[in-house]
């Protein structure tokens, strides 16, 4: 199904009143509101082809109806989220759950959603129906040459795939680790990841960046082979000016500073792209800004003042992008309320008197640093995300449209209740 111009016109008239009234007094008190309207239109977050069925636990998996059966369907729900929020234009693909079949047709359809092919993404901690070897012990990292040989092979087969669509980055996330101590030699598991890495880099593009993302722990429980930003990073250094970490927010370990290592990562180059998600405990995959809005803003925080000091392109300069797998809420409705998170934390970061910060640090008056953060913070900028939404041509309440035109209501009629989903 598709939204029509028309719709959203209807919609936005009818908000129209109240959304003036709301905006005329956001934008009197936010100084320089015009300027954040301006980076927050170009600003796009990239949709995981696996986030658009409802996800699952070990426990149990509940379908919610009408999701999509196929690429192609998958990026027709993509290509509503972006009609409605207009910041939703990019897919990133998962190899194998999402093989693209007809390239030129699906590069057309991409075209008529105004769809870009964000990073494309491996999948090597899973086995596949025909494969040869198992990656139950490992990947990249394996003792046996054939099953790494295997998965570099995989890795090459992706970026072709990311070439064909016009793609420009990889992103290899590995399950590989161990779950007791002593069935792994580590610095052997490191050195054959880097190896094995090693090749997948050879064959990137010269314009293509591969990026390393690094996770605590899970599926293995107790070592991960890249599995702090220490270790990605030292993998991005050894592998070259191509290769950069990525930041997942679920995957660190409690209480981990995000904020600080974006910073770190950032101040090094070697920050090359985020996976947004929210989390109360761990990898939970939940609702972007759901949990922790304040921690977002903070990571937005030191996004901004580095990027900035390294005259970065916000919209261009890292791969943003939502990794989440929800179980109860409706996946579209879910990702409709993480890009507005996204979107306000984004703000917010701009809105920062970047200024009197500087003056406060440098002073050490650590009580008019924590006012300036958190009154920045408070400020509700709502209404200001909402015009830069409806400038770009989008819906000034998504969810309420998304609702009224009854989307999913309609989904269901059109691909049947019990449709699954690939992906996590
Ligand atoms: C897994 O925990 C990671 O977050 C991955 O980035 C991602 O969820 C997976 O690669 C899906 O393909
Ligand atoms: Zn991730
Ligand atoms: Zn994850």
């Amino acid at each position: 199904m598709q939204i029509e111009n028309y719709q959203i016109e209807e919609h936005n008239s009818q908000l129209q009143a109240d959304h003036r009234r709301r905006f005329d007094f956001a934008a009197s008190e936010v100084p320089g509101a015009e300027q954040i309207i301006e980076k927050l239109v170009k600003f796009q977050v990239a949709i995981p082809s696996w986030a658009l069925g409802t996800g699952g636990t070990r426990f149990g998996r509940f379908s919610g109806g009408g999701e999509p059966r196929n690429l192609e369907e998958k990026m027709e729900d993509i290509g509503l989220l972006h009609k409605l929020n207009r910041s939703s234009g990019a897919i990133s693909l998962h190899i194998p759950w999402d093989i693209p079949g007809n390239i030129a047709s699906i590069k057309a359809l991409a075209a008529q959603y105004e769809l870009k092919f964000d990073a494309v993404n491996s999948n090597t901690f899973q086995d596949q129906p025909n494969q040869a070897h198992s990656y139950k012990f490992g990947s990249l990292q394996n003792v046996d040459k054939a099953i790494r040989k295997q998965a570099i092979e995989h890795n090459i087969e992706v970026i072709k795939h990311g070439i064909d669509l016009g793609s420009d980055a990889l992103t290899v996330w590995l399950a590989d680790g161990s779950t007791f101590p002593g069935q792994l030699n580590m610095r052997k598991a490191f050195q054959n990841t880097l190896e094995s890495l090693q090749e997948i880099y050879e064959a990137l593009p010269d314009h293509w960046k591969v990026f390393v993302e690094y996770k605590a722990y899970e599926p293995n429980f107790y070592s991960t082979t890249v599995g702090d930003w220490g270790q990605s990073l030292l993998f991005a250094n050894k592998l070259g000016p191509k290769a950069y970490t990525l930041v997942d927010l679920g995957h660190h370990l409690p209480n981990a500073n995000i904020e600080q290592i974006v910073a770190l990562l950032l101040m090094e180059g070697k920050l090359g792209g985020f996976h947004f998600n929210d989390s109360k405990y761990g990898d939970d995959d939940l609702t972007t800004g759901s949990i922790k809005p304040y921690q977002l803003f903070l990571i937005f925080n030191e996004l901004v003042e580095g990027m900035d000091a390294r005259g970065m392109d916000h919209a261009t300069g890292l791969g943003w992008m939502i990794d989440a797998s929800h179980n109860v809420k409706d996946p579209l409705e879910d990702l409709l309320q993480s890009v507005e998170a996204i979107m306000l934390a984004y703000a917010q970061a701009l809105l920062v008197d970047r200024k009197a910060l500087a003056e406060a640090q440098a002073e050490s008056d650590v009580v008019r640093c924590q006012e300036i953060l958190q009154g920045t913070f408070r400020t509700d900028l709502r209404a200001i995300v909402a015009e830069a939404r409806l400038r770009a041509g989008g819906a000034a309440n998504p969810i309420k449209l998304y609702r009224d035109l009854k989307v999913r209501e309609k989904l269901i009629s059109g691909r049947g209740l019990k449709t699954v989903a690939t992906g996590l």
